[in-house]
């Protein structure tokens, strides 16, 4: 009685664990945004830098994947948005993340960065936080929030 009750439990965790598996390839990945030592922008003024995301996965192509809001007047800006992405390994998802200097006629781009989502995952298993940079225009950090 005992050995059928506990052979029945053993192959209730078994398949518990069987389906944990087939999800546990995606992860959630939650992002903010800061740059530092932006430069360039404006002559009377800081940058009004803005982010605008787009991402692309085996399946689709570039396209919108969010953005922040513009913080006047501000050469280090700390944008105060979470993204969250669900990443699977197999989807090969990438990030281009444009930093924009909002104006009053015409928006000007200051950099882009581009990067490959697995590589940055990896980074991040020790800091939390990879800085990319801007070319002369700045530094541009992705943080990555565990809590
Ligand atoms: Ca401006």
């Amino acid at each position: 009685m005992h050995g059928k009750l506990f052979m029945c439990l053993l192959l209730g965790v078994t398949l518990l664990d069987k389906r944990a598996e087939s999800q546990g390839d995606q992860t959630e990945v939650i992002i903010s945004l800061f740059a530092t030592d932006l430069n360039g922008c404006d002559a009377l003024s800081a940058c009004d830098a803005f982010v605008k995301i787009l991402c692309s996965t085996a399946s689709y192509d570039w396209r919108n994947c969010g953005q922040t809001r513009e913080m006047t007047d501000d050469n280090f800006p700390v944008w105060p948005e979470r993204f969250t992405f669900q990443y699977t390994q197999s989807e090969r998802m990438r990030w281009r993340f444009d930093v924009i200097d909002k104006d009053v006629l015409f928006d000007d781009p200051i950099g882009s960065v581009s990067v490959v989502v697995e590589e940055f995952l990896n980074a991040t298993e020790v800091q939390s936080t990879v800085r990319y940079d801007l070319n002369g225009r700045g530094s541009f950090f992705v943080h990555r929030r565990r809590l």
